[in-house]
């Protein structure tokens, strides 16, 4: 205990996860790390959890409002959200039964691109935070916090908050000291100097989080791993969509318009995203950076490999396996990964500088290149935005990946409009599924549905949408981006009454 709590009067307050728990109230705005699956507090939203149903039970109403970095897991989001104690959660989540109440219409859900998650409390757009509850892996003497396996907005957390729950978790490595970069130098507008970054790796901060004292209210202990999901092993159409995008990076090379090593890489979350990253470890680049939010397995394997010499980011989110091997090797990592605020690993400025390739998964996309990441037939939310607008509108090149059907053959993931837009078409680059690769550069909205249907759809979907685009060009208003505006989401709608997208 004593070499993790350092802070004498912060060790005077630890308590049980029941009586930290306590301090929270209904209506409060409580403000949780953690960042997908990584750093979340794992007792006292539990703990929350369990006032709340007993609350109810009696007949009261307990619910909170509910901030974090990105997607937590079952002890967070899923805990509070099974005793239906969430009234608004941000900015991104993927807990199947807080997505179920949702989508019944029980949660106010605002999502939000992450970058902008920080700032916005800063500037007062969201009220107060009444408590915040921080994981952390140890304080130190003068109460200064090592952080965890993801930093998020811990920073503005601890910073606006009135009242502070530390939890120190003691299954996390205390070697992870020194990996972390705490940036202090941002103010709000007017007066808003440059960031100091030129480099994926550079320090720019410091490597723990500050914390006053005197708001800390409780201090809890906790022994519990992240838990993360395994990712699915890559599959024959993701190591397509990998060879597809690696193919195109050499070609951009060889024209120049590439450096050998490439630019910093950022790659999204999910299946598709990770088997990408491997598919990278084979291609036979080296030397490459990494500046994104989340590392993954793939992207592990690659600063292992010695593929990636440096990784920014602001959270770890690995499989139990990868976990092992990470703690394994944790001296190696700890000089080539640097873990940031969302706020920073996520920010346009930087992401504008070092050129980010921009690699995320998708839902669907239109033949015009419009981009859903979101929202299941226009209406069902999947997860968020997370940071991948981020990424899309400030990077060198933006991919977006998806296989090009989805419920085995039922959906096409190229549609003649999408039923809900993330990245509008001018964020929108390079698309690749396993079918081929659409280079939309410089194309007209016309050229750019031809390279689409041609290169992405699926063989099972594209006469038809090359009868739509026909049809379209012949009977639109309007010839620039031709539509034809009753049938434009028929095909969702098709999928909605029957269960599949094909007609007939
Ligand atoms: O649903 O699990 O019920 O079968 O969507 O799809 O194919 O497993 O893909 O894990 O790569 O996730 C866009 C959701 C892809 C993710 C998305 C259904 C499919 C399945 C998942 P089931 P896969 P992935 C920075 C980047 C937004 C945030 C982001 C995501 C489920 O990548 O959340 O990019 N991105 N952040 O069946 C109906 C379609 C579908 C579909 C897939 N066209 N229609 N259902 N699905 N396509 C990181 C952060 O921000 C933290």
């Amino acid at each position: 205990l004593e070499e993790r709590i350092r802070n004498p009067d912060l060790a005077a307050r630890v308590m049980g996860a029941d009586e930290a728990a306590a301090r929270i109230g209904p209506g409060m705005g409580v403000a949780m790390s953690g960042f997908t699956g990584a750093g979340y507090p794992k007792a006292v939203p539990q703990a929350l959890a369990r006032r709340m149903a007993a609350v109810q039970a009696e007949g009261g109403t307990f619910q909170v409002r509910v901030m974090t970095g990105a997607s937590t897991a079952p002890e967070l989001d899923g805990a509070l959200a099974q005793v239906k104690g969430v009234q608004l959660r941000l900015p991104y989540q993927s807990d199947p039964i807080l997505r179920e109440r949702i989508n019944a219409g029980e949660v106010d859900y605002v999502d939000m691109h992450l970058s902008h998650v920080a700032q916005s409390f800063t500037y007062g757009f969201y009220g107060d935070i009444d408590v915040a509850v921080v994981e952390v892996a140890g304080i130190l003497p003068d109460g200064r916090l090592i952080p965890s396996t993801s930093i998020g907005n811990n920073k503005t957390w601890l910073d606006r908050a009135d009242r502070v729950i530390l939890e120190v978790n003691r299954a996390l490595p205390l070697e992870l000291d020194g990996m972390h970069d705490v940036y202090y130098g941002t103010q709000p507008p007017p007066g808003r100097t440059p960031l100091p970054l030129v480099e994926a790796g550079d320090r720019i901060g410091e490597p723990w989080l500050r914390c006053d004292p005197a708001k800390v209210v409780a201090v809890v202990e906790t022994d519990a791993p992240d838990r993360n999901s395994p990712f699915a092993p890559p599959d024959a159409t993701s190591q397509a969509i990998a060879g597809h995008l690696v193919e195109f990076l050499r070609h951009e090379v060889a024209k120049g318009r590439l450096p050998k090593t490439l630019l910093p890489l950022q790659s999204g979350v999910g299946n598709t995203a990770n088997a990408v990253m491997y598919g990278l470890a084979d291609a036979g680049f080296s030397g490459l950076s990494a500046f994104t939010e989340v590392l993954q397995d793939g992207m592990l394997d690659l600063v292992q490999g010695g593929v990636i010499d440096v990784a920014s980011a602001t959270a770890l989110s690995f499989s139990p396996d990868a976990l092992a091997r990470f703690r394994d090797n944790i001296d190696f990592f700890r000089s080539r990964i640097v873990l940031r605020s969302q706020g920073i690993s996520n920010h346009p400025e930087l992401i504008r500088r070092l050129g980010c390739l921009a690699m995320n998964a998708m839902i669907e996309a239109d033949i015009y290149g419009n981009v859903n990441s979101t929202h299941i037939m226009g209406s069902k939310m999947q997860n968020g935005i997370g940071g991948s607008g981020d990424f899309a509108r400030n990077g060198y090149l933006s991919f977006f990946l998806s296989p090009s059907t989805a419920k085995r053959g039922a959906i096409s993931a190229i549609v003649p409009m999408v039923s809900h837009v993330d990245h509008t078409e001018h964020d929108v680059a390079v698309i690749v599924t396993e079918q081929g690769l659409a280079d939309l550069r410089g194309l007209a909205p016309r050229q750019r549905a031809k390279a689409i249907i041609a290169n992405c759809a699926h063989p099972d979907f594209r006469d038809a949408l090359t009868d739509y685009t026909e049809r379209a060009w012949r009977a639109s208003f309007g010839r620039h981006t031709p539509h034809l505006l009753d049938e434009a989401l028929s095909w969702h709608q098709r999928f909605v009454e029957t269960g599949n997208m094909r007609p007939g």
